[in-house]
């Protein structure tokens, strides 16, 4: 298995590197990319060197696989022509999320609608990820109605300059601000540009990507997300109406079976999902499970991961890990 990382020295793709290593990727060879200002220099994996490489360079060499987080404007222009040439894409940026034609992938909900025409994979947006994993099997059980979500969510998902501005705030040094306020000992209630409807896109993507995932758009959504000066992970407030009630215990069980979450819920001795010990882990952790005594079938939990990790990075080496198995390369 030729795989081809694009953005391998962005933040994103750092972490793609390492959880592909990490997880024994059965890859042959590997083609780092990069910005033109990058090509030459050297990383290292499983403890060999490999050359940065530009994209033309890449697509010539014909990886089987090509994971992108290069940005939106990137992955428009370069992707189809990976996907010419052979390549299978998996994109970590919102380019082709939406356009009906591409599959949206979460493993755990909906790999199964993978087949070997998808040359182009669009991976979602990390606080969708996180979401509908938790959400999938309960709605399997007892049917969403209404999601509201509110999100706290980690500076890791803006990027390197977002978290320098934290760290530069906190040690009192001025530098270049990747957000319109000061981000340490604040919280900032926008994420991404606002749109028509007062919205910002973030909370868009939250809407719509759920409903794409999930193949179903009677769920009805809404979300406030919200910056928070934390780096380990996204936090998210989940409340949602169900069609049929609800076991408590039953719910619990449910999450616990599946795959790729961890409850993390024992109030009696203080225990729930926190970002700090999310960082770096792969799964998602859900808690604070209880039922919305105001509303009928409804039910809240709070839920946390890694962002750079399931949000991103683990969430696009699992898609190519599932190609890879079903022999859809
Ligand atoms: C954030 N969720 O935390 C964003 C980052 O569409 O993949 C990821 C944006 C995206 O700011």
């Amino acid at each position: 298995m030729k795989i081809a990382v694009v953005g391998a020295t962005g933040l994103v793709g750092t972490v793609m590197l390492k959880v592909l290593e990490e997880r024994n990727f059965p890859l042959t060879e590997l083609i780092p990319v990069a910005s033109e200002k990058s090509v030459g220099k050297e990383i290292t994996f499983k403890g060999k060197k490999y050359a940065i490489v530009n994209m033309d360079t890449a697509i010539s060499m014909r990886p089987d696989i090509a994971l992108f987080s290069a940005g939106g404007s990137t992955s428009l222009e370069h992707a189809p022509r990976f996907a010419e040439a052979g390549t299978t894409v998996i994109d970590n940026s919102s380019a082709w999320r939406m356009d009906p034609s591409k599959k949206l992938v979460v493993p755990e909900v909906n790999a199964h609608e993978l087949s070997i025409d998808d040359k182009i994979i669009a991976n979602p947006n990390c606080s969708t990820i996180q979401m509908v994993v938790a959400l999938k099997p309960l709605h399997d059980k007892y049917k969403i109605k209404r999601v509201v979500v509110s999100t706290y969510q980690s500076v890791t998902g803006t990027g390197v300059k977002a978290v320098e501005q934290m760290m530069n705030e906190r040690k009192g040094i001025d530098g270049p601000m990747a957000y319109p306020y000061q981000i340490d000992l604040n919280v900032i209630p926008q994420i991404d540009v606002f749109v028509e409807n007062g919205y910002t896109k973030e909370e868009m993507k939250m809407i719509n990507e759920t409903r794409k995932i999930m193949g179903d758009d009677s769920i009805r959504l809404t979300a406030t997300t919200v910056r928070i000066p934390v780096m380990g992970g996204h936090s998210e407030s989940v409340n949602i109406e169900f069609e049929n009630d609800f076991d408590l215990a039953d719910v619990r069980e449910l999450l616990e079976k599946t795959q790729g979450i961890i409850v993390v819920d024992d109030i009696a001795n203080l225990k729930y999902p926190m970002p700090k010990d999310a960082h770096e882990k792969d799964e998602v952790f859900v808690g604070r499970i209880r039922r919305d005594e105001s509303m009928p079938n409804s039910l809240n939990m709070w839920i946390v991961a890694d962002n750079l990790r399931k949000g991103a990075a683990t969430n696009a080496v699992q898609i190519a890990e599932f190609l890879v198995q079903k022999g859809l390369i």
